[in-house]
């Protein structure tokens, strides 16, 4: 099977960006060159790790950085996202790690010889575990650490960036890491959620007064992750539940970036659930940005519940990917649609989209035709919601290779490259293969 765009799309325009993406702790390994980060930490506790992994050695992208570049630029693609490990580059004393520095500077310097834009993102997760161990993004005073890694990076890497994303997802950092505690650091409690949210906040405001000044050139801004929310019914309960769903996991983390200001669900939390807001703090996050990133993988329903503001209906009978989650691409473009219509965007990136599959190699190939059949819908989806007018410049396919899946370990697959973790022998599947010929049709 093929992708393949109606005509004169303006997604088949060299205008529009295409790459591929990746985020360090997922694909690195080389831990003993740098200081450990929270999620060295969390693989190590029981029951954190769906396989009992962990990131020591990954994709040992760390070494095989060389080859990494020749097959990303085997795919053909304009743009490769990839993220910077904060404990590989600086010391816990604030100063550079020189040899962490020179990993990325080599990297991004043979990006650039073959023409492939580096969009680089400062945060995918990795906090280094001396922060944790004062408190994390519950600390206030991680927020301004960031910002000295911010000028750290900025400034050792000069014109090499395309593109600076402060945060990945800060959903996830905040909700997965400090809420319900299924990722690093684990933490458990309604009391953290948000206070970690808006110190990753306030961090990332902070981080972009940097970037505007050390790094005025390069495109500067953040992704964030959306799960658009759907009712089980329209009953009126079902729907204010569905409302408070969307404005605790999705809008929580959009709105105070435009419009300064948390959704006004905040006003139904316990005082003790609220974040830390000190004055001036809004004005700081809702800082002008060059770019939006959008990450997309599935919508979610909700109904009402008896004790809980909403609760999540499971999927039942609707095709699904080897994460379990729902396939349903017309949420994409819904998605797409509503946040232009409720805000005033810059141009948008998408900067995740794709799917784990129960892949298989034989004969040294992998005919993941599911997955190929998910970035047609998706691709399609996207080009939907540009036709009714909402600005996006590009599309990264997540990911490039299969990778460490937090949580999951190693268990689930969302490359367009397939990693055999013994050999570390890197095979294109076949989405990978029709992602390269799609690209190879622009004019
Ligand atoms: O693998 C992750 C990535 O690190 C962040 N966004 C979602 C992906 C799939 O779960």
């Amino acid at each position: 099977m093929k992708i393949s765009l109606p005509q004169r799309s303006k997604m088949l325009s060299k205008n529009f960006l295409y790459g591929v993406a990746t985020a360090s702790f997922q694909i690195e390994g080389g831990i003993n060159s740098r200081l450990p980060c929270i999620w060295d930490t969390f693989c190590q506790k029981e029951g954190t790790i769906s396989d009992k992994s962990d990131g020591s050695i990954a994709c040992d992208h760390y070494n095989l950085w060389q080859q990494d570049i020749e097959l990303i630029d085997k795919l053909g693609v304009d743009a490769y996202r990839l993220s910077i490990s904060w404990p590989r580059v600086m010391n816990q004393d604030g100063s550079a790690n020189q040899q962490g520095l020179d990993f990325y500077i080599k990297l991004l310097d043979g990006l650039n010889a073959k023409g492939i834009k580096p969009f680089v993102t400062l945060y995918h997760w990795d906090l280094p575990q001396y922060l944790e161990d004062t408190g994390g993004w519950l600390n206030r005073e991680t927020a301004y650490k960031f910002a000295e890694y911010a000028k750290l990076v900025t400034t050792a890497l000069g014109n090499r960036v395309h593109s600076y994303a402060t945060f990945n997802e800060p959903f996830c950092s905040a909700y997965l890491g400090y809420e319900v505690g299924v990722h690093a650091p684990g933490k458990v409690g309604k009391e953290y959620g948000r206070k970690a949210a808006h110190h990753i906040l306030l961090a990332h405001g902070l981080a972009m007064d940097v970037l505007n000044k050390y790094s005025p050139d390069s495109m500067n801004g953040i992704v964030l992750n959306f799960t658009p929310a759907y009712p089980a019914t329209d009953s009126p309960e079902d729907l204010a539940a569905t409302k408070f769903a969307d404005d605790y996991n999705n809008q929580w983390y959009i709105k105070p970036l435009f419009d300064g200001r948390y959704p006004d669900t905040i006003d139904l939390l316990d005082d003790a659930h609220k974040p830390d807001i000190v004055d001036g703090d809004m004005d700081i996050i809702c800082k002008k940005m060059d770019f939006l990133g959008v990450n997309f993988y599935t919508r979610e329903v909700f109904k009402a519940d008896a004790v809980e503001p909403f609760m999540v209906i499971p999927p039942e009978n609707v095709p699904l990917t080897d994460m379990g989650w729902e396939i349903y691409p017309q949420a994409f473009t819904e998605l797409l649609t509503s946040l232009n219509e409720k805000y005033q965007l810059p141009p948008i990136y998408i900067t995740e989209n794709g799917c784990a599959m129960p892949d298989t190699i034989e004969n040294e190939q992998v005919d993941d035709q599911n997955r190929i059949a998910y970035y047609q819908q998706h691709l399609n989806a996207l080009h939907d919601a540009i036709e009714q007018g909402v600005n996006v410049k590009g599309y990264f396919a997540w990911s490039l290779m299969d990778n460490f899946e937090w949580a999951l370990g190693y268990s689930k697959r969302f490359g367009i490259v397939y990693v055999d973790y013994e050999t570390q022998q890197r095979t294109v599947k076949a989405s990978g293969q029709a992602y390269s010929d799609l690209l190879a049709q622009r004019s």
